[in-house]
C-alpha cells in the first residue's frame, strides 16, 4: 500500500492549548499530525478537526509512526507541561528524529533549560527552538503572539506556518525570530511580568474608583468599557468590563464580588523578579504585583490583621471618610491617566529588563519588534504597544521609555492626575503598590540628585566603603565619627 503523504508539521502534547494551536495550523491549510502520551486526547483532536469542516490534521498513537508521518526536514511543535515533561517527550520522539529535524518547545519553559536541550539536541544534529505562546486558549486557536528563539535555521522552515498561525496586526504577524538560544522563553517570562503588572494597575484602579469613588459594577462596566475606547484601549481592559457584568448564578450581585481574594500564580512572575534582582535591573511595579499576589495568600491573617488593628482604631471606614467626598468624574478621569502614566513606567521595566538580559547573553533583542509582536494576540496587547514600537524605531538606545520625547510628554500631562490619585488612595488607606511603585520610580528616574549620597556616607563611615565625589575625580574615604566628634567639640567651644 501506498504510504498516505506526509504531513508539513506536527505537535505533542493536545491539552487544549496543544489541541487548539494545531487547529489552528490545520484550518491555516497545513497539514498537521498530532500525538499525545494518553492516545484519547488523540482521537479528541481529530474529532474536532472532523466536526470543524475536516481539516488536514491526522492523528497517531504511536510516537514512530507520529515523527515519520511528517517530511524532512521535521518539525515538531512540544506543548506540554514545562520542566521533566518536556524533557521526557523529547526522549520518546529523538528516537526517530533525525540530523536537520527540529522540536519547538511552546511552553512556558525557563529559558536555562531551553539552552541546555539545545546543547543536548546538537550531537544529533537536532535543531531547537524554545517559542513562547502567549494568548490563552482563544489565542491558540485563533491567533496567539509567538515568541520563537533559538535555532534560526529551525525558525526558517516553520517561519511560513507561524506566520500565518499567529495574530494578525495592521503591521504584521505577530511573530519574529526573537534571538538565539533562549531568548523566545525570556521575553516571554517578561511578557508575563509586565502582565502581572498590568493586572495588578488595573485591580487597584478598580479598587480606587470602587472604594472611594463609590462606584457599582455597573458603573465600572460602563467605565472600562469607555477606557477601552481610548488610550488605554487593550485585552486586559476589554475583559475587565465583562467581568463586572457577568450576575452571579448562585445569589444576589455580580460574581466578581463573590470571588475569593486569593491570587495564584505559576511562576514566570516571581522568575521575572529575581531576573531584574540578578542583572541590577529595577522592576518595582512587577515586584509589587508580584507582593500583592503573595500578600493576598494571607487571607486569614489579613482578617486577623484587620480585627486586631481596628481594635487598636484604624478603620477602614474613618480613613474612608477623612478624605471627604470625591467629585466622581474628577476620579474616574484622575484613575484613567494615573493607569496610563503607571502603566507606562511599568513597561519601562520590562523592556529595560529585557536589554540588560540581551547585553549580558548577545542576544540583540529588538525592543520595538517585541513591542509590535504583542500588539496582537497575547494577553498585553494593547493599542499603546504601537506607541512603544514607535519609541523605540526613533532611538534604538532610548535608555528609557520614559524619556522618548512622546512618552515624556504624556507623562507630564498625567502627572497631576497621577499624584492626585496616588495621595487620595494613601489618605484613604487603600493600598495601590502598583501605582505608588510606578510613581517612585518615575520621580527617582527624574530626579538627577538623590539621597544616594547620605547612603554612600553611612557605608562609608561603618564599613569604609569609599565614595566618590561631585566635584573631583578619585575614590575617598573619611574618618567620619573622628571629625564628628571634633566638630562637635569645636560647637561646643563656641558656646
Ligand atoms: P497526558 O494527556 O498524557 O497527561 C498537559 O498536561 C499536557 O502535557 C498533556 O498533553 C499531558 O499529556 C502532557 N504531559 C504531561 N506530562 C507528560 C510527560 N511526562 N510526558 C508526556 N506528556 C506529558
Amino acid at each position: 500500500m501506498e504510504s498516505a503523504a506526509l504531513s508539513r508539521i506536527g505537535l505533542a502534547g493536545l491539552a487544549v492549548m496543544g489541541q487548539n494551536l494545531a487547529l489552528n495550523i490545520a484550518e491555516k491549510g497545513f497539514p498537521i499530525s498530532v500525538y499525545n502520551r494518553t492516545t484519547s486526547k488523540v482521537d479528541e483532536t481529530v474529532a474536532r478537526a472532523a466536526d470543524e469542516g475536516g481539516l488536514p490534521l491526522f492523528g497517531h498513537h504511536s510516537p514512530r509512526e507520529f515523527v515519520l508521518s511528517l517530511s524532512r526536514p521535521r518539525s515538531i511543535i512540544i506543548l506540554v507541561k514545562a520542566g521533566a515533561p518536556v524533557d521526557q517527550t523529547i526522549a520518546t520522539l529523538s528516537r526517530f528524529l533525525e540530523p536537520g529535524d527540529a522540536i519547538i518547545d511552546g511552553g512556558n519553559e525557563w529559558y536555562e533549560n531551553t539552552e541546555r536541550r539545545i546543547s543536548e539536541a546538537s550531537p544529533q544534529g537536532l535543531l531547537y527552538l524554545g517559542m513562547g505562546v502567549s494568548g490563552g486558549e482563544e489565542g491558540a486557536r485563533r491567533g496567539p503572539s509567538l515568541m520563537p528563539g533559538g535555532s534560526r535555521q529551525a525558525f526558517d522552515n516553520v517561519a511560513d506556518i507561524l506566520s500565518k498561525v499567529a495574530a494578525q496586526v495592521d503591521d504584521g504577524p505577530c511573530v519574529t525570530y526573537v534571538g538565539p538560544g533562549g531568548a523566545g522563553n525570556f521575553v516571554k517570562m517578561v511578557h508575563n511580568g509586565i502582565e502581572y503588572g498590568d493586572m495588578q494597575l488595573i485591580s487597584e484602579a478598580y479598587d480606587v474608583l470602587k472604594t472611594v469613588g463609590g462606584l457599582s459594577n455597573q458603573d465600572l462596566a460602563n467605565i472600562f468599557d469607555e477606557w477601552n475606547r481610548g488610550e488605554l484601549e487593550s485585552f486586559l481592559i476589554e475583559i475587565t468590563a465583562d467581568i463586572f457584568k457577568v450576575k452571579d448564578e448562585h445569589g444576589e450581585g455580580e460574581l466578581v464580588d463573590k470571588i475569593l481574594d486569593k491570587t495564584g500564580m505559576k511562576g514566570t512572575g516571581k522568575w521575572t523578579v529575581q531576573q531584574a534582582a540578578e542583572l541590577s535591573v529595577a522592576a518595582p511595579t512587577i515586584a509589587a504585583s508580584l507582593d500583592c499576589r503573595y500578600l493576598s495568600g494571607l487571607k486569614e491573617e489579613r482578617e486577623a490583621a484587620a480585627g486586631v488593628l481596628e481594635q487598636a482604631g484604624i478603620s477602614n471606614e474613618a480613613l474612608r471618610a477623612s478624605v471627604g467626598a470625591v467629585d466622581k468624574k474628577r476620579l474616574i478621569d484622575d484613575v484613567r491617566q494615573a493607569l496610563y502614566a503607571s502603566k507606562i513606567c511599568s513597561y519601562a521595566q520590562g523592556m529595560n529588563l529585557l536589554r540588560a538580559k540581551s547585553q549580558e547573553k548577545g542576544w540583540n533583542l529588538n525592543l520595538g519588534e517585541l513591542a509590535r509582536i504583542w500588539k496582537g494576540g497575547c494577553i498585553i496587547r494593547a493599542r499603546f504597544l504601537d506607541r512603544i514600537k514607535k519609541a523605540y524605531e526613533r532611538n534604538g538606545s532610548l535608555p528609557n521609555l520614559i524619556v522618548d520625547p512622546e512618552f515624556a510628554r504624556e507623562m507630564a500631562q498625567r502627572q497631576g492626575a497621577w499624584r492626585r490619585v496616588v495621595g487620595l488612595a494613601i489618605g484613604a488607606g487603600i493600598s495601590t503598590p502598583g501605582m505608588c511603585a510606578s510613581l517612585s520610580y518615575f520621580d527617582t528616574y527624574r530626579r538627577s540628585r538623590l539621597p544616594a549620597n547620605l547612603v554612600q556616607a553611612q557605608r562609608d563611615l561603618f564599613g569604609a566603603h569609599t565614595y566618590e565625589r561631585i566635584d573631583r575625580p578619585g575614590s575617598f574615604h573619611t574618618e567620619w565619627t573622628k571629625l564628628a566628634r571634633q566638630s562637635e567639640a569645636g560647637v561646643g567651644a563656641h558656646n
